[in-house]
């Protein structure tokens, strides 16, 4: 169902696993974006207006059009089937609300890494931040052009992470391509489990 073969218990009958996730990466990447655009439930979103108070601190010179920004997370629902439901938790894009980001991924069993190609260097945070904890996570390269600027091979190159980590294309307002992107978190995820870890995830389900 989810690209794994292996699932070892059918869910059928039960309540569906439950499963947090945290959409993470630099200022103004779509992380928001991307929280709408699946989510199934009215989105929490914790937007403020972008005040002069952010001139020199904040690279707005690619996002111009950009007028809020997200102060403390962004959270929706989506559910996959029956089997699976997962909670999606928006970071705050700025350095300087990163105090936030212990509570906001506590729980979390993977994260989005969203990458705007044109500003690669703003997502190094993020992947130093889900790698030291070892927190399984993808990277889903943002469309902003209609294009991505550089190829993923050179992308995965540039941001130097390893080549067990996944790395998608994916546009943040199209829900197929978001949902796409967090089932390949979730493979992800599953594939990194011991069938016993297997087991005692999916029976958080019963
Ligand atoms: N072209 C294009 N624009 C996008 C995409 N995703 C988001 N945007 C636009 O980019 C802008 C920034 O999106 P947000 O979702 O607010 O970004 P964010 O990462 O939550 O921003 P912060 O919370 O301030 O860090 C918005 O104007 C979106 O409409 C995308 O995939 N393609
Ligand atoms: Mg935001």
């Amino acid at each position: 169902m989810y690209g794994n073969s292996e699932q070892p218990t059918p869910l059928r009958g039960r309540n569906p696993l439950s499963v947090k996730f945290v959409v993470a990466g630099g200022f103004g990447v779509g992380k928001t974006t991307m929280v709408n655009a699946v989510s199934e439930i009215e989105p929490l979103r914790t937007e403020a207006a972008i005040t002069g108070a952010s001139v020199g601190i904040d690279d707005t010179s690619k996002v111009q059009t950009k007028t809020t920004t997200t102060v403390a997370m962004d959270f929706g629902r989506l559910t996959i089937d029956d089997e699976l439901v997962l909670f999606l938790f928006g970071t705050p894009g700025q350095d300087r609300f990163g105090f936030m980001w212990d509570d906001i991924t506590t729980g979390a069993l993977g994260a989005v890494v969203l990458v705007d190609s044109r500003r690669l260097a703003d997502c190094f945070f993020a992947i130093d931040y889900f790698e030291r904890r070892q927190i399984p996570f993808v990277i889903a390269v943002n469309r902003f052009n209609g294009v991505v600027d550089h190829t993923l091979d050179d992308i995965r190159s540039a941001l130097n992470v390893d080549a067990g980590v996944p790395m998608v294309e994916c546009d943040a307002r199209q829900l197929e391509s978001v949902r796409t992107t967090l089932l390949v978190l979730f493979d992800l995820i599953i594939s990194k489990l011991h069938p016993g870890e297997q087991s005692d995830l999916l029976r958080q389900a019963c």
